[in-house]
């Protein structure tokens, strides 16, 4: 009999959990078993030359230095990862909008203990989902994302129509003075409002980077929006493009770019068809506010491949299981601002304020009486979340380890659209509907991660 290690008994119950919802997807069990030389992550402390000033000090990334890495994965084949803790405090990776098992979805406390200083945590899941997700810690998130650990995700679909060309763009601010350093990651006043804004934006740790692509042909545009508070509203100038995934799903219905607003945690997929003209840029911009921002640049080289959008074959809708609309159960969520402005702990660490609730519980955090789940699900029942923003800001509402579908929206006609976060607009009253078919303890939070920490959190307990 092999001696089980931590390690080899990690692997197995982690080969075990991979084969996520079994039902629909038995036949990945075998396939799960096989589980790949882990990709190692390893939490570090470095400098990185993200303005003009000097370079910045103490940022923090996956692997030795730059922008962590952009994980590749595909659809329905075993991924593994070693997190390894190279900061002097606690860590844990959750990848966002990807239905893993329960026990890998990184949030301490509910799910996996802390990944303490020069231990390891061994991930290993099965993505059942393509498209372009994202991953971070759940563990002091405002300074440890808001210092760098944020990373891209691609899942392939094999099946996927070809592109001339793919760029993935990792959006993100830094609070950063004229000196080129941190400053405070917050303001308590803004926290209590939109949030606070970082100072430089990048996309992919540059300011306005450029890259090549074929004049004339198709590009795929993974943008995802990792950062801890801005809201983007993104436009593409000098080139047609289609929206074709928002949130790592394809849309039911491929749709011309004019402008999409996206909030912290959200991503979007653009096929882009290149000017003819070698040479011709086009620009991604966030437009919302009155700071307009290019974002990244896209430059046109060689002659046309006269590639046309609408050649281009559509993506493979996601196995999320559509709801039972009719007999769903009906949860209401109201989120709003909490007179108790007290000192609370959040999930892991507390900025020290409590400002904002989810049906009038601001999240009460680690304490010896952790708060009940907002409601018990039964495992493979229907649900829809009757979700009303009761404070003038927008929330991204995020969803660990179930996908919905957008029902309906008090806002106007919606697309059916299925996705983990959705960007509720002040006074929107929208409807999430999902199947409960993963289980455990999931959380549901504002994605403005001050919001999330000074009591915009809770959880749903499948079971
Ligand atoms: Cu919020």
């Amino acid at each position: 009999m092999p001696i089980l290690t931590r390690r080899t008994l990690l692997k197995a119950s982690a080969a075990a959990a991979g084969g996520f919802g079994l039902g629909a997807m038995g036949n990945m069990v075998s396939a799960a078993l096989a589980v790949p030389d882990p990709e190692i992550l390893r939490t570090t402390k470095t400098t990185a030359r993200l303005t003009e000033a000097e370079p910045t000090r103490d940022v923090l990334t996956y692997g030795e230095a730059g922008m962590p890495p952009v994980l590749h994965m595909t659809k329905g084949k075993p991924f593994a990862a070693r997190l390894v803790n190279g900061l002097d405090e606690p860590t844990t990776i959750h990848w966002h909008g990807m239905r893993v098992p329960n026990k890998m979805d990184g949030v301490p406390f509910m799910v996996q203990p802390y990944v303490y200083t020069g231990d390891h945590f061994d991930y290993a899941f099965t993505p059942p989902d393509a498209g372009t997700f994202w991953y971070h810690p759940h563990c002091n998130t405002l300074e440890q994302m808001g210092h760098g650990l944020t990373g891209v995700i691609v899942v392939e679909n094999p099946d996927d129509p070809r592109f001339d060309a793919e760029v993935v763009l990792n959006l993100r601010d830094w609070r950063l003075g004229g000196d080129g350093q941190f400053i405070a990651q917050f303001r308590p006043r803004d926290a209590a409002r939109s949030g606070t804004y970082g100072t430089v934006r990048t996309a992919n740790w540059q300011m306005e980077p450029q890259y090549d692509a074929p004049a004339g042909g198709l590009v795929r545009l993974r943008i995802a929006v990792t950062d801890v508070t801005r809201i983007h509203a993104l436009t593409l100038e000098g080139a047609a493009a289609d929206v074709i995934a928002i949130d790592g799903n394809p849309v039911p219905q491929r749709f011309a770019l004019d402008m999409v607003r996206i909030g912290p945690g959200q991503r979007l997929d653009l096929a882009v068809r290149m000017p003819d003209e070698e040479g011709a840029v086009v620009t991604l911009r966030d437009v919302r506010g009155t700071k307009k921002a290019a974002l990244a640049t896209l430059r046109a080289t060689g002659s046309s491949l006269k590639h046309e959008l609408r050649d281009l074959a559509a993506l493979a809708p996601n196995p999320v299981p559509a709801p039972d609309v009719a007999a769903a159960t009906h949860i209401p969520l109201a989120l709003s601002a909490t007179a108790e402005n007290v000192a609370a702990n959040s999930i892991c660490g507390s900025l020290g304020y409590s400002f904002w609730a989810i049906n009038k519980v601001p999240w009460p955090g680690d304490t010896s009486d952790p708060t009940a789940p907002l409601a018990e699900l039964k495992l493979g029942k229907s649900y829809v979340f009757d979700m009303e923003n009761l404070t003038p800001h927008a929330h991204p509402i995020h969803l660990h380890g179930m996908s919905f579908t957008v029902l309906s929206s008090s806002a106007g006609p919606v697309m059916p659209l299925v996705s983990d976060t959705y960007l509720l607009q002040p006074d929107e009253k929208v409807q999430l509907g999902f199947v409960a078919d993963n289980p455990g303890d999931w959380l549901l939070h504002c994605h403005i991660i001050e919001h999330q920490k000074t009591g915009m959190t809770s959880y749903v307990r499948v079971a």
